[in-house]
């Protein structure tokens, strides 16, 4: 219990502190925009707010100007059996690929990040 608090409060500050120091955006012209924004289609990335591993996430996510479809496992039971039942764990981030009609899922931050960097950096 008293773990737990404190785990969620160190997370609240991270989250705080994060939203403080938020890198600067990737500024592209309006196609390349679209292009960027295109390239993101078919992404859903698992997470809870305030973990750090996710925190890390979003911010990458910010630095690279792209809108993605956030499904936080905290908020939404359904989306935590879906990690669960067909990511195979329940372990965030996770980002979830949906290319071609074939479903892979990502865990790892650092790999997520490099994916992202690689898809529209
Ligand atoms: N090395 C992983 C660490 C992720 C991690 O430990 N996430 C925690 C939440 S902050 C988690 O999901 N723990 C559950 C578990 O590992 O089963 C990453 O960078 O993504």
């Amino acid at each position: 219990m008293l773990v737990k608090a404190l785990r969620n409060g160190l997370g609240m500050i991270i989250v705080f502190v994060s939203w403080l120091t938020l890198p600067k955006q990737i500024k592209r012209n309006e196609v390349d925009q679209v292009q960027a924004q295109e390239n993101t289609q078919g992404l859903a990335l698992y997470q809870l707010y305030a973990c750090p591993f996710c925190v890390k996430t979003r911010r990458a996510i910010h630095r690279l100007n792209i809108t993605l479809e956030i499904r936080d496992i905290g908020k939404q039971p359904s989306y935590r059996q879906e990690l669960e039942q067909q990511g195979g764990r329940i372990k965030v981030p996770c980002l979830r690929i949906e290319e071609q009609g074939e479903v892979r899922w990502m865990y790892e931050s650092d790999d997520i990040i490099s994916y992202l960097d690689q898809q529209v950096g």
